[in-house]
C-alpha cells in the first residue's frame, strides 16, 4: 500500500487549518498529515497538537521561529523521508488548495516524480484574484519558462506531490530558496535530475480568512535567482556546444 504524507506549513492559520484538515481527510481518508508550524502566536501549533492527540493520522512539527516556507517544507520532507512515506505532498493551510483536487494529483504520481496542481494549463483557474495578482503569476511563470527553457506552466505553484524516491535523489541540504522561488527551485532540481514532472489542472481559491505572507522580498528573490539559474544554464549549454565542436 502507498503511504502518503500531506505536509501543511502554517503561520497564524488558526482560523483556516481546522477546515483544511477536515477537508483533506474527507477527500483522502487514508493520508497522514504533518502540520509544520513556525511558532504561530495565534495558537495554530497548540490546536494542531490537540488534534494529533485524538487523530493518529495527524502529526505536528513545531519550530520556534518563522523561517519561511522553504525551510518548513524541507523539515517536513526530512520528517517524512525518515518515516518511509512513499509520496510527500505540499499543501497550503488557507483553503486555496482544494482538498477535492488532491486525489487526482495522487493518482498521477504513479507515473511521475513530481505532480504539480497547475492554475495555468487548460482546465486550471484562479478564483478571487484581482487582475494584478493574475498578471504577476502568469508573467512570473512565463519568465521562468523562458529563462530556464522548461515546459512547466505553473512552476511557482505550491500544491504538489513528490515521489519520495525523487526527493531522496536531490541534494535537499543545498536548497536555500524561500517562497515562490522554493517551488521553482524544486521543480528545476527534479527536471535536472532527469525526473518526470506532470501538471494537473486545479482551481485555486484565494484565502477567505487570515493574511497572505507574500511580500516584495519574496518576488525579488524569485526574479533574481531564476535569472542567475537561467544564465548559468545557457552558459553550460554554450560551453557544451563549443566543446563538442572542438
Ligand atoms: N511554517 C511556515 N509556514 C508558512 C510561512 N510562510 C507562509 N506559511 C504558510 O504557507 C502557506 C501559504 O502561505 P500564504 O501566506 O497563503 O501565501 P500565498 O498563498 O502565496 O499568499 C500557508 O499555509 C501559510 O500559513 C513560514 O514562514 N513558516
Ligand atoms: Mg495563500
Amino acid at each position: 500500500m502507498t503511504r502518503t504524507l500531506v505536509i501543511i506549513p502554517t503561520y497564524n492559520e488558526r482560523e483556516s487549518l481546522p477546515r483544511q484538515l477536515a477537508a483533506v481527510h474527507a477527500a483522502a481518508p487514508e493520508v497522514d498529515v504533518l502540520v509544520v508550524d513556525d511558532g504561530s502566536p495565534d495558537g495554530t501549533g497548540e490546536w494542531a497538537e490537540e488534534r494529533a492527540q485524538v487523530d493518529g493520522r495527524v502529526h505536528v512539527l513545531r519550530r520556534t521561529a518563522k523561517n519561511g516556507l522553504g525551510a518548513a517544507y524541507l523539515a517536513g520532507f526530512a520528517w517524512g523521508l525518515d518515516r518511509g512515506y512513499d509520496l510527500l505532498c505540499e499543501m497550503d493551510a488557507d483553503g486555496s488548495h482544494r482538498a477535492e483536487d488532491l486525489p487526482r494529483l495522487l493518482v498521477r504520481a504513479a507515473d511521475a516524480d513530481l505532480v504539480i496542481g497547475s492554475r495555468w494549463i487548460p482546465g486550471g483557474t484562479v478564483v478571487n484574484w484581482p487582475a494584478h495578482r493574475r498578471l504577476l503569476s502568469t508573467g512570473a511563470n512565463l519568465y521562468v519558462r523562458l529563462a530556464l527553457g522548461i515546459a512547466v506552466h505553473d512552476a511557482t505553484a505550491g500544491f504538489r506531490v513528490y515521489r519520495a524516491e525523487a526527493l531522496r535523489g536531490l541534494a535537499l541540504g543545498d536548497v536555500e530558496s524561500q517562497g515562490y522561488c522554493f517551488q521553482v527551485d524544486m521543480a528545476w532540481r527534479v527536471l535536472r535530475a532527469g525526473g518526470r514532472v506532470v501538471e494537473v489542472p486545479i482551481t485555486f481559491v484565494e484565502r477567505a480568512e487570515g493574511e497572505s505572507k507574500m511580500s516584495g522580498a519574496i518576488i525579488r528573490e524569485a526574479l533574481l535567482k531564476v535569472t542567475v539559474w537561467g544564465v548559468a544554464h545557457r552558459a553550460r549549454q554554450v560551453l557544451g556546444a563549443v566543446r563538442r565542436r572542438t
